[in-house]
């Protein structure tokens, strides 16, 4: 056929270098710039492919987040814009390693495999980041997409969630808003000056909030490097505010990571010491202002908070206990999380690092649209099924997203008349460390139960376990990260001496899996 002789003659411009093995991970591939360029221009194959098979537009994202700027990766974006399927990530795999005489063999497997109509028309969306490297390794998506006659839209600098939300808006007939940049930002600054509006009405007595949302951008990308000693995982790891910024003590600061799709929060007290707001504190505050307007509608729909094992103690603690929300643990990683969330009519999902959203079921979106249609009302419920329904609007369903995350937590702060430091009070965290160990293979480590038990090597969780007893309130996991050549732990106890125990647990790595 035709296309597979325009892919061997394009995919020689892609070579791949000899041995190199790559894996789609949790975060799609992910590696030094320098070694991608044929697995984007397999990548915009392979996203062809998809669009014939699920007869949708699907995207492709040139980013490796917050990694440093010499790195970069892609991630391909499904129909409704969510991840890829654990079959289409294993296609991905084999497709990249493919040796380059191999490379057509490879693809026609996973077309029969997939029994791929051929004949049918492919649309896909690309996006890149603001790294030196994205701009040559989007083209050479778009090489991939050409090569099998797909046809290809280029969005050039977007971040990820606003590519997810593009391919959800073209795949919806525009029910989810408009596919544009300019309809991105459109409705979800609609949504935000909504939400604050409805407020504005009611309080307007009681606090002064005539005033817009002030923001002043620090590190946007038009120089410096990117995510060099800033973005949202520097501030949360290091838990430090950015080098070289100026903060006056009880500041509102966030910090984005390099493709927007985690967001931190932060202020520096008046003694200076620094306080981290992460998505675990965001969490709470979404999920109990959720639940308080679910109260006041006279709702009954089922509201749970999705976590990982690097949720602070106190944040599950304080919502289970103080909060009585239901909370779900999951393995690291936002499609399970996105998964669990599914299961509730909402579902508010974090990462501790702060990648996180609000998903409502279609039955909830429903109800609650009903109530505030519903004339027969009382106002504090219409009231309630109002706020709900714009909360609903300034939430990006389709992922995790910085910037719609920030204008929600910036409209429930506003209407709660709340500070940044009285929405730090709501808990407070337990002194945690994470920790990264270098091994020679950290796949030798193996875990269970949402990853906070290690089952191989033998011995490494009876020696965790007995480290742990030593400190007070004390917990600690480790795991093979997905995005980098490391072993992670994490420890957290009473006091900072958590950073001990942390240091110990990594010893025991090195020890029995090094
Ligand atoms: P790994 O490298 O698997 O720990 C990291 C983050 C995840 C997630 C992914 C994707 C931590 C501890 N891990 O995964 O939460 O965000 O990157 O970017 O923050
Ligand atoms: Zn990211």
């Amino acid at each position: 056929m035709a296309e597979f002789q325009e892919i061997s003659k394009l995919s020689a411009l892609h070579p791949k270098p000899a041995g190199l093995v790559l894996q789609y991970g949790t975060s799609g591939f992910r590696t030094n710039a320098k070694q991608l360029d044929h697995i984007m221009f397999r990548m915009g194959l392979l996203a062809t492919v998809r669009s014939k098979k699920t007869k949708a537009t699907i995207g492709v994202m040139v980013t490796a987040s917050h990694n440093p700027e010499e790195d970069n990766g892609v991630k391909l974006v499904d129909p409704m814009g969510e991840m890829v399927t654990q079959d289409w990530e294993e296609h991905a795999t084999q497709l990249a390693n493919a040796d380059q005489e191999d490379l057509l063999t490879a693809l026609k497997n996973i077309i029969e495999k997939e029994a791929i109509n051929m004949s049918q028309e492919a649309n896909v969306f690309v996006g890149k980041d603001t790294r030196s490297s994205s701009a040559s390794l989007s083209q050479a998506v778009l090489d991939g997409v050409s090569a099998l006659g797909g046809h290809s839209k280029d969005y050039g600098l977007v971040t990820t969630p606003q590519l997810h939300y593009m391919v959800c808006c073209q795949n919806t007939q525009g029910k989810y808003g408009e596919a544009t940049v300019e309809g991105y930002y459109t409705k979800f600054c609609q949504a935000f000056i909504q939400l604050t509006k409805n407020v504005r009405i009611t309080l307007c007595l009681f606090v002064h909030l005539k005033k817009e949302l002030q923001i002043s951008l620090n590190n946007d990308g038009s120089k410096g490097r990117l995510n060099h000693q800033c973005g949202a995982d520097y501030v949360k790891v290091q838990q430090k505010p950015p080098t070289g910024i100026k903060i006056n003590p009880g500041e509102r600061c966030c910090s984005f990571d390099g493709d927007a799709d985690r967001i931190v929060y932060y202020y520096t007290d008046s003694e200076g010491t620094f306080h981290l707001l992460d998505g675990d504190k965001m969490a709470t505050l979404i999920s109990t202002f959720l639940k308080e307007l679910l109260t006041q509608a006279g709702l009954d729909l089922k509201i749970a908070v999705v976590q990982t094992a690097y949720a602070n103690g106190s944040s599950t603690h304080y919502l289970e206990n103080t909060m009585k929300v239901l909370v779900r643990c999951t393995k690291t990683g936002v499609k399970h999380l996105h998964h669990v969330a599914q299961e509730f009519d909402v579902g508010v999902y974090f990462e501790a690092n702060g990648h996180g959203t609000v998903l409502f079921s279609k039955a909830a979106e429903e109800k609650i649209q009903q109530l505030a249609e519903d004339t027969n009302v009382n106002d504090e419920r219409k009231k309630a099924a109002l706020l709900l329904r714009n909360t609903i609007n300034v939430i990006n369903q389709t992922v995790g997203d910085a910037i719609s995350d920030m204008l929600l937590i910036e409209a429930i702060l506003a209407i709660k008349g709340m500070t940044i430091q009285q929405w730090d009070t709501i808990y407070t965290d337990l002194p945690n460390r994470q920790l990264k160990v270098k091994v020679a293979d950290r796949r030798v480590i193996d875990t269970t139960d949402a990853e906070r038990r290690a089952v191989t090597p033998a011995g490494l969780q009876e020696a965790i376990d007995n480290l742990v007893k030593k400190y007070r309130q004390a917990r600690s996991f480790v795991r093979p990260s997905g995005t980098e050549d490391v072993v992670r732990v994490y420890a957290e106890a009473d006091t900072q001496s958590a950073d001990a125990l942390a240091h110990e647990v990594s010893l025991a790595v090195y020890r029995l899996a090094g």
